[in-house]
């Protein structure tokens, strides 16, 4: 199944305030699979995690990768070891290590051992590199070769401890120095960004399409799809395939990711959209009957809460004529409601994602959330301002689907241009089936302004054979 991303990755709406970036949930450091946990650690953005053996270990900004690296100071010789990893991807044959000297040194060195005693890793020196000749202030990196029999041994081995012994002499005793980006280096090709990845994107080219751009989309998706994989599902495909086409903007499923080029070669500020399509990943275990407003809807929440800042992307602040929550636009309502339902409790669509992962989705399932009903909430989010229905049989009813599946709106009689009917949730250009009652007609138009196609409906039509998917516009009258 591919749950297309066309009205939420297409619409790159200027308007409105934006809102502040989600400060991205710093990984997690935990017991349990977890697909941030060796990023974490060998990228030293956790560098207190390391512990040290002799003088002072502190976080420094001054990081050759990411944000930050640790600080040695106050020994000659300190061993920094790391908590256990419990499963290392992106094995290889050359382990990397960036270290930054307060000055050059006249002798010292780095020396690298693995340990993990449950998979038979016993203190296993892996190699030793020269800090001599290195200029300070500045980042070396310093190489490790592994051998092939360790190399097999820890592709399978778990809760993998690094221990980093550094030998040098202090210029002073509060120079530091910088240790950051201890990874295995990377097959060519690959971008920096996989390092100490838990995934691996397969790139399935098509059309011709930028390469650094192209870079980008794949670390848009290196950085966070393991980010959203810890928070959302930690059982995600950890081997992701993203496909490179020429139509719509982008859809994902499964463990496929696919975009549109020409979409992204136009809009190269678009890659959050990569956070809403791996979103959607994360969503590919629901049971089946989930809305797909709900889906598309969840997936703009979290792209929006992971928001890179100074991107155009911005989602609607609040009800405006023209919204339903079934048409989409309902990031804001998702936060409405965690503001005023679910006050320090996990946000709503967090909430409704797990329990959709273990049980059908019904309406009933807003009100176990929240105490209120969903139509309930829409209406209180509006300020009484949404327009809603007439029951079913007192007006001419619109659905998405043939046979009268997935229902928008009941409408009375009236003219209903586009933002209106977008207003009663009868989703634009969708409306496959008509219950029309007796003594009630409807024209129906392909554009929102009453132009274009028309045609007149004047019984039920559980498949329409005209503007099937083309709906804009409509008039419902009483014969
Ligand atoms: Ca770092
Ligand atoms: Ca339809």
């Amino acid at each position: 199944m591919i749950a297309c991303a066309l009205l939420s990755a297409c619409s790159a709406a200027t308007s409105g305030s934006e809102p502040d970036a989600h400060a991205e949930q710093s990984a997690a450091l935990v017991t349990g699979p977890s697909f941030t946990q060796q990023k974490t650690v060998l990228g030293f953005e956790a560098p207190t995690a390391w512990s040290v053996s002799a003088g002072t270990r502190t976080a420094s900004g001054d990081a050759s990768r990411g944000a930050k690296a640790v600080a040695l100071a106050g020994a000659d010789q300190a061993v920094l070891t790391s908590p256990p990893i419990q499963k290392l991807n992106g094995v290889s044959a050359k382990l990397l290590l960036d270290v930054k000297l307060p000055a050059s040194v006249p002798w010292g060195q780095v020396q690298l051992y693995v340990d993990s005693p449950q998979s038979g890793i016993h203190h296993q020196w892996v190699g030793l590199a020269t800090l001599q000749g290195l200029s300070g202030g500045q980042y070396h990196t310093l190489s490790f070769a592994v051998s092939p029999t360790l190399q097999a041994l820890l592709s399978q081995a778990q809760n993998v401890v690094f221990k980093v012994e550094v030998n040098r002499p202090r210029p002073t005793p509060t120079a530091a120095t910088l240790v950051d980006r201890l990874r295995f280096e990377l097959p060519a090709g690959i971008p920096d960004c996989a390092e100490n990845s838990a995934i691996f994107i397969n790139v399935e080219r098509g059309p011709a399409f930028s390469e650094a751009l192209l870079e980008k989309v794949q670390c848009r998706l290196y950085d966070m799809y393991p980010v959203l994989a810890d928070r959302f599902d930690r059982q995600a495909p950890t081997s992701l395939r993203l496909l490179l086409e020429t139509h719509g903007v982008a859809g994902a499923g499964g463990n496929l990711i696919g975009f549109n080029v020409a979409h992204f070669t136009e809009n190269p500020n678009d890659l959050d959209a990569f956070v809403h399509e791996a979103m959607h990943l994360m969503q590919s275990r629901y049971l089946p009957g989930v809305p797909g407003w709900f889906i598309e809807g969840g997936a703009d929440w979290v792209r929006n809460e992971y928001r890179t800042p100074g991107t155009p992307w911005a989602v609607a602040p609040e009800w405006a004529p023209g919204m339903h929550y079934r048409t989409g636009e309902v990031v804001s309502f998702f936060n409405w409601i965690d503001a005023h339902y679910r006050v320090g409790q996990t946000p709503l669509v967090e909430a409704l994602h797990f329990i959709l992962l273990e049980r059908t989705y019904t309406d009933a399932m807003w009100v176990e959330l929240t105490g209120v009903d969903l139509d309930a909430l829409w209406l209180e989010y509006s300020g009484d301002q949404a327009p809603v229905g007439v029951p079913v049989g007192q007006g001419v009813s619109f659905f998405q689907d043939p046979d009268y599946v997935r229902l928008g709106s009941t409408l009375p009689v009236g003219e209903y241009d586009a933002t209106r009917l977008g207003s009663y949730g009868v989703v634009n250009d969708d409306v496959s089936s008509i219950k029309v009652p007796a003594g009630f007609a409807v024209t129906a138009f392909e554009h929102g302004d009453f132009s274009g196609a028309q045609h007149t409906f004047t019984a039920d039509s559980p498949q329409l054979s005209v503007l099937n998917n083309q709906i804009s516009s409509l008039i419902v009258t009483e014969l």
